[in-house]
């Protein structure tokens, strides 16, 4: 009976230091989720019956608290016997996450430009993970380099201020929502990042994913709206994806393109249908056939604007939407009998005029599939031939 009553008193002493512990430990950094094993002893003198109590943080030093023995009074119901508060500070290492150190990235030279720019919005004001200010600086430095990477390449500012949200936790992200709006949302409205008014919100799993960075810029800064048709928007915003992540913009002579061409049906743009790489193909082959992207983006801008699609791209171009469409798919039904004629029969064929792309020769490289296009592409990556070494 008296074991029993003493076996109460650890597991109550037990569940008391540790939550105590936990949230003594992680008060200033409420948003981190993390957990501390600190290890319990409860002494029992054999001579006089009297209750000690000692702690450690795992494999670390036992503290014994109060030398003097732990003062045990019956409980109100008369049940158990129990000590008064006992409060322990048990020493414990939080491991921050600490980011990569930020590569000094290149300027872009400024091409000089005929009318003068826009008057461009401010960036940024980052809020969350004030105790990691590399984490603040490395999201800023991003932001900065996509805005000026629209600035110079594509025309585009945005106006007013931006308020950069990041936090430990997607939990976090909500509390700076809260903190923002006043009201706590009941769950992400995406799991990567979004925007509301002036805030962009990061997620722990984008906040250094510098394509959702520069999504939310573009959105910002080149308006969101849905434009009809819509692959113009789809087209004009993987153009920038692509320059801000890859570091240069999609050409017609990438596998992207020539696969689209290859594979899909080009009247199926105008349909409405069709993939991202048809549709960037088609902006790209917009472009080479009118000018240069700049007045692409003029048009676009136009769009976004709610002028209507096709009067705005006869004022730009000097030709019609429909004669475009006809124009590429006169195009690009071309550029298919060329990929076929120039398509190899077999891994070997190929293995003479082509280099294996895409991981290490003999173990996952291969060639692009419309190159040779009777070998299947099993795990559909793109590459056929996977794993074959020249000479097998
Ligand atoms: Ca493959």
């Amino acid at each position: 009976m008296v074991l029993a009553m003493k076996n109460g008193i650890i597991v109550a002493l037990i569940a008391a230091i540790a939550i105590g512990s936990a949230l003594g430990a992680f008060a200033a950094t409420r948003t981190t989720q993390t957990e501390a094993n600190v290890e319990v002893r409860v002494w029992e003198s054999v001579r006089t019956g009297n209750l000690y109590l000692s702690t450690r943080p795992e494999g670390g030093e036992w503290t014994t608290h109060d030398d003097a023995p732990l003062d045990m009074n019956l409980n109100d119901a008369g049940t158990f016997y129990q000590s008064s508060f006992v409060v322990v500070t048990v020493p414990i290492e939080v491991e921050i996450e600490v980011p990569d150190p930020i590569e000094p990235t290149e300027e872009p030279t400024e091409a000089p430009t005929a009318t003068p720019e826009p008057e461009p919005g401010t960036c940024c004001e980052v809020r969350g993970m004030e105790d990691v200010p590399a984490a603040q600086d490395r999201i800023l430095t991003a932001m900065q380099e996509v805005i000026r990477l629209g600035n110079n390449t594509y025309g585009l500012t945005h106006s007013g201020p931006i308020v950069i949200n990041i936090s430990f936790t997607p939990s976090g992200v909500l509390e700076r929502y809260k903190d923002a709006f006043g009201f706590r949302p009941d769950e992400l409205p995406d799991e990567c990042s979004f925007q509301e008014g002036e805030h962009m919100f990061f997620t722990p799993l984008c906040r250094t994913d510098r394509g959702a960075i520069a999504k939310e810029w573009f959105a910002r800064a080149a308006g969101a709206a849905t434009v009809d048709p819509g692959w113009i928007g789809d087209a004009t915003l993987t153009h920038f994806l692509t320059n801000a992540t890859v570091g240069k913009p999609p050409a017609l002579d990438e596998d992207r393109s020539r696969r689209a061409l290859f594979y899909e049906e080009p009247g199926s743009l105008k349909r409405g249908r069709g993939s991202e790489e048809l549709k960037i193909t088609a902006m790209l082959y917009a472009i080479q056939r009118y000018g240069v992207t700049n007045d692409w983006l003029a048009f676009y801008q136009r769009v976004v604007g709610g002028e209507d699609a096709a009067s705005a791209f006869a004022d730009a171009f000097d030709e019609s939407l429909d004669e475009f469409y006809t124009a590429f798919e006169t195009w690009a039904d071309n550029e298919r009998l060329l990929l076929v004629t120039s398509a190899y029969g077999s891994c070997a064929e190929a293995s003479q005029a082509l280099r294996l792309q895409g991981g290490t020769p003999g173990v996952d490289a291969g060639y692009p599939d419309y190159r040779v296009p009777t070998e299947r592409d099993r795990d559909g990556d793109g590459l056929v031939c996977d794993g074959y070494l020249p000479g097998d």
